[in-house]
């Protein structure tokens, strides 16, 4: 046992000590409910899945890759593959025209109720192609007005735009902001084309970061909401990111996003080629940590690609290319006005039902002074979507890790991995690599899990748990931490460490993405 699974145990055992879980509010980040915000911001995020955590659990977004230029360069792309600002690189996009994306939208918006907000990300820069940008805008508003409208950009170009992005009734904007200081910048943009100029080195990262900074303020001024992305260098920006931190809070920037560079030799970007790594989850999750503070964090992005369709965790753009897209008779296309408000209405229910038992469970668990004190733990959990644990160890591609105290179940990021069980047959070499994925998780809350992977874990000091099986995720995380700690304190569970190494996986996605009838039922 090392001092940090003792320090456990004394919190729990002198419960007189401060309680380290996420009791507050502003700490608690997207998570954040309709009681934490004015009524018209609650309205404009409440269905969006990357503004709100809640929310992603329920709704889907699609990209519609309009926007191929771009204005600058980052050392983390490479503009055969899509922007690594807003997507996975590694996989083309197919280029759509403003009016095929219209078509593409209503198509996606027929099929799946769950589909709130079509967003522009690429694969170049939305406003570095502002005609293509707008006219899609306008196309969707036009034939879709309960859609929410979304764009991506590095804000290069921001400050010229903000009237249009006003006029459009763009309530979400993106800006990936990665430094303030341009000796950073320098670092990470050899180049960028402004004033019908090519500018290079300190120069170019400062005119960047100053276009940047004013288009945030000239958004917030507008209450336009501003999620800030930023992407985790290790050893280039990662310290600097919490002056990133508070220069976009000071300006009004409604969330923050810091994500995992993305860097693998081949990618052919310059990061790649060279080496540069990406952080690791507990590097990844201490920066999160740090910068948390009356600024909302996101820590759902799954850094989808610029024509992802779906839920955030998995990807149907398989099921609407072009091709299939262009086939479609537009008469054909019954976009359901009244039963994608049905759909909302139910899922509106079951966060309202779900708000109340977790406060519920959250007063009781905090009357108990031993575990309301008791410091978090990690859990992972595999889910297909709905608020629910209802997928099988064996079918998981991704895990959904939660912060676990008396005060709250926080969402904390995700794990990807191989599939487990592939053809009925479990195997061997996925499971190691899951288990060392999940080494900082006390457990892991699954549909069901056979007893092979059961044991494995268990040598790792992991639960695999089915007891909670298709109930909802966060009072079912809260009623197992009351029985964690309870464990702990009869001697029968051995508190383990936090922190894991292993380095961040992208790539892997859900490939189908109904949420489970059972959820809606
Ligand atoms: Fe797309 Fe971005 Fe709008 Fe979301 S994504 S334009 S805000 S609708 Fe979301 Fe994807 Fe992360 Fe972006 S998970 S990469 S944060
Ligand atoms: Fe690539 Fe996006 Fe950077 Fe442009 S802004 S260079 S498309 S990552």
């Amino acid at each position: 046992m090392d001092s940090r699974d003792t320090d456990f145990l004394k919190i729990i055992q002198e419960p007189e000590t401060e309680a380290s879980g996420c009791s507050e509010k502003a700490t608690c980040g997207s998570s954040a409910g309709p009681a934490d915000m004015d009524p018209e911001v609650w309205n404009k995020v409440k269905n969006h899945p990357c503004y709100s955590e809640e929310a992603h659990h329920f709704y889907a977004r699609m990209h519609v890759a309009v926007a191929p230029a771009c204005n600058i360069q980052c050392n983390y792309c490479n503009r055969k593959y899509d922007c690594s600002n807003e997507s996975r690189p590694g996989v083309v996009s197919e280029r759509l025209t403003p009016e095929l994306a219209a078509k593409k939208v209503l198509a996606v918006a027929s099929e799946i109720h769950q589909m709130t907000v079509v967003g522009i990300a690429g694969a170049g820069d939305s406003l570095a192609n502002p005609d293509k940008t707008f006219k899609t805008f306008e196309l969707i508003s036009k034939a879709a007005p309960d859609i929410k409208l979304c764009l991506s950009t590095n804000g290069l170009a921001l400050p010229d735009m903000v009237d249009r992005i006003a006029d459009y009734n763009v309530d979400h904007v993106t800006v990936t902001i990665n430094m303030v200081d341009p000796e950073v910048g320098e670092k990470i943009y050899p180049w960028i084309f402004y004033n019908k100029k090519r500018w290079k080195g300190r120069d170019a990262a400062k005119i960047l970061s100053e276009r940047q900074l004013l288009g945030l303020e000239m958004l917030t001024a507008r209450k336009i909401l501003v999620k800030v992305n930023s992407v985790m260098i290790p050893g280039i920006n990662d310290s600097h990111l919490k002056d990133v931190n508070r220069e976009v809070k000071k300006r009004g920037a409604f969330l923050h996003n810091i994500m995992p560079l993305i860097s693998e030799p081949e990618h052919g970007t310059f990061y790649g080629l060279t080496g540069q790594r990406g952080p690791t989850a507990e590097e990844l999750k201490a920066l999160q940590d740090s910068c948390e503070g009356e600024m909302n964090m996101m820590r759902h992005c799954r850094q989808c690609r610029a024509d992802a369709v779906g839920l955030l965790g998995e990807d149907r753009s398989a099921e609407f290319t072009n091709e299939k897209i262009e086939a479609i008779e537009i008469a054909d296309v019954s976009y359901d006005l009244s039963a994608r408000e049905a759909y909302r209405d139910k899922v509106e229910g079951i966060r309202a039902k779900e708000r109340k038992i977790k406060e519920m469970l959250v007063a009781g668990l905090g009357r108990d002074s031993g575990i309301g004190q008791a410091p978090p733990i990690l859990v992972a959990v595999a889910t297909q979507g709905g608020g629910e644990i209802n997928q099988h160890f064996g079918h998981a591609r991704e895990f959904q890790v939660y912060e676990v105290s008396a005060a709250d179940a926080k969402f904390v990021g995700h794990r990807r991995v191989d599939l487990y069980c592939e053809g009925g047959y479990g195997e061997e070499d996925s499971l190691g690599r899951i288990t060392a994925a999940l080494s900082d998780c006390v457990a892991v809350m699954v549909a069901k899990i056979g007893g092979c992977p059961k044991k494995t874990l268990e040598e790792a000091r992991i639960f695999g748990i089915d007891k909670y099986a298709y109930q909802s995720i966060k009072p079912s995380l809260l009623s197992y931490f009351a029985e964690y700690v309870e464990g702990v304190k009869a001697g029968r569970i051995t508190p383990k460490a936090s922190g894991s190494q292993t380095p961040i996986r992208s790539g892997a996605f859900t490939p189908t993405g109904q949420i489970p009838l059972t959820v809606l039922s």
